[in-house]
């Protein structure tokens, strides 16, 4: 039995050394730290195993969270409603149109995000309940800390194509077309992102200091099942 453990841990970190690369970016813009801004690659060899990936979005305090999420194409994403209240999560994105009425807890079907593309969440009942999802052909993403920072680990050693979004972000056209090239090998790769940001009304609504007051004991939208 030892001898099994043994191998399993000399396997696993020649694994390691041999193929697990990191990838560790930062982005700013003129003011400083940007938070929830994506970093994404793509390998420009062959392209990443497929994958049965999922995610959920929870709904805490009447606010979606994670505010963004960057999901591969194909993941199937729940939509748990931890409030005492209904929520009546939407999308009209392209990349994803939907709609889960009225409902409590766990009762939402889940959705897979099979398209590539930018899918904004609203909710019908509470205007400022946002939340943005960038799906995308690749399982090499991660969303920005408070600090700027977001790190890719568990690489395969290759080359990639590497690019930033955020949803309220100038230029992503222009961004979109223009990756930066990355080579990772066995130690960690460092890039930074500078970006411009359009005004916070543009992609960000701020919850109103009455929310939980005026929207709690509204009857129409009470768990009364
Ligand atoms: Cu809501």
């Amino acid at each position: 039995m030892w001898r099994i453990v043994l191998a399993s841990l000399v396997v696993g970190f020649s694994t390691l050394t041999a193929d697990a690369a990191e990838l560790r970016g930062t982005v700013s813009n003129e003011q400083g730290a940007v938070e929830n801004a994506v970093i994404y690659a793509i390998p420009l060899g062959s392209p990443p195993a497929a994958s049965a990936a999922e995610a959920i979005i929870d709904q805490v305090d009447k606010l979606y969270t994670p505010f963004v999420s960057a999901l591969r194409a194909g993941t199937t994403v729940k939509f748990p409603n931890k409030d005492n209240i209904k929520h009546h999560l939407y999308s009209v994105s392209k990349a994803k149109s939907f709609e889960r009425p009225l409902y409590t807890g766990q009762k939402a079907a889940p959705v897979v995000f099979d398209k590539q593309g930018e899918v904004t969440l609203g909710c019908n009942i509470h205007d400022w309940m946002i939340a943005h999802i960038l799906v995308l052909d690749t399982p090499y993403t991660k969303v920005t800390d408070k600090t700027g920072q977001a790190v890719i680990s568990d690489m395969p050693a290759g080359t990639y194509a590497v690019r930033v979004w955020h949803p309220g972000m100038k230029g992503k056209k222009k961004a979109a077309k223009n990756p930066r090239t990355v080579t990772l090998a066995a130690a960690a790769v460092e890039i930074d992102f500078k970006i411009r940001l359009r005004p916070k009304s543009r992609w960000w609504r701020e919850k109103p200091a009455d929310a939980d007051k005026n929207y709690a004991d509204d009857e129409r939208n009470s768990t009364g099942n």
